[in-house]
């Protein structure tokens, strides 16, 4: 209701559970030991739900190139649970912590989704969202130090943002590249969400461009605050970081206050957990006031967004390049 501010206190505990690499030769079975473990030292901090980063079961593997790709399926999860994730929604159950975790998914018609699950205390999987912005390309660029072909590995989905009702509250999912995107947190603004969660792999060396390399760890922050203040909820950005393979990635992760302030940061760049106590009814100091999307958006004036992909024409009718 507008103007009307935090009532009695909804408080979750959440955990951001950073991972350092995984390396092309590790097992699932050791990524998903990994996994338990920093889902069992959450739980001993109190957390009561527990955010794992993008693609958290293999090495990232979008940075290498095959002609064929189903010789890459061994780095896909065919269902969730899946036998090898097993013992983590046991542990989950056990330990009663819900959680969320990133995976290549291969459906059973075929498609290959970037996609992110979240699951209840008791080991029920709520939701799952499969990533909208698919970075990098689709075909082989031999040049490049590195490959980050998940335009190739991945399809876009167009199921969209949605925000579900889970520990308490409206819960939103997003991955790596949504994050740099406000539409993504728009989508899940207006539905009133107050928690998203999101897991990210990023290279420190943007190759299209090392220019930005050096801003990295800033435009990690400053699109997870800018998206939280702007939609009044909580972010929770959690990363694989550290060296993988010779690529050397962004740890940084982040628990951010529908303020924009930053709650919880870790501070290196390997398995780590860091907890806050997210009060999800601080989401009303801004949803309710400065951005009370019902009251003060103007969506006939943002007609464009709806329709248009890029740059097309200037008000005049002068048509960009
Ligand atoms: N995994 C992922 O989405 N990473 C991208 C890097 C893109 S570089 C081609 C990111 O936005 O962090």
């Amino acid at each position: 209701m507008r103007g009307e501010l935090r009532g009695a206190p909804r408080v979750i505990r959440v955990a951001a559970a950073q991972m350092g690499p995984i390396q092309r030769s590790d097992t699932r079975e050791s990524a998903v030991d990994r996994l338990c473990s920093l889902l069992h030292r959450a739980a001993d901090l109190g957390a009561e739900l527990v955010v794992f980063p993008e693609l958290a079961l293999t090495t990232f593997f979008p940075r290498w190139f095959v002609d064929d790709i189903s010789h890459t399926d061994q780095y896909y999860e065919r269902s969730m649970p899946s036998p090898a994730t097993s013992p983590l929604f046991e542990a989950a159950r056990q330990r009663n912590v819900g959680f969320s975790l990133g995976y290549a998914e291969l459906t059973v018609d075929g498609r290959r989704f970037n996609s992110q699950i979240l699951v209840e205390r008791d080991g029920t999987v709520v939701a799952t969202y499969r990533k909208v912005h698919i970075p990098g390309h689709a075909s082989h660029e031999p040049h490049r130090k590195f490959q980050h072909a998940e335009r190739y590995y991945f399809e876009p989905s167009n199921e969209g943002f949605g925000v579900w009702s889970a520990f308490g509250g409206r819960i939103g999912m997003m991955i790596c590249n949504d994050r740099r995107w406000p539409e993504t947190y728009r989508e899940m603004g207006l539905q009133g969400v107050e928690l998203i969660l999101c897991g990210y792999n990023t290279p420190l060396n943007y190759l299209p461009d090392p220019s930005q390399d050096r801003l990295a760890g800033f435009h990690n922050a400053l699109v997870m605050q800018s998206g939280a203040y702007q939609n009044g909820t909580f972010v929770v950005g959690v990363a694989k970081g550290g060296c993988e393979e010779g690529v050397d990635s962004l740890a940084e992760s982040h628990i951010i206050a529908p303020s924009g302030e930053v709650l919880a940061k870790t501070i290196g760049n390997g398995d780590e957990v860091v907890v806050a106590d997210c009060d999800l009814e601080w989401c009303k100091n801004y949803q309710n006031t400065l951005f009370d999307l019902d009251y003060y958006r103007r969506p006939e004036a943002y007609r464009r967004s709806s329709y248009q992909r890029g740059p097309r024409t200037l008000a005049d009718g002068t048509a960009l390049d």
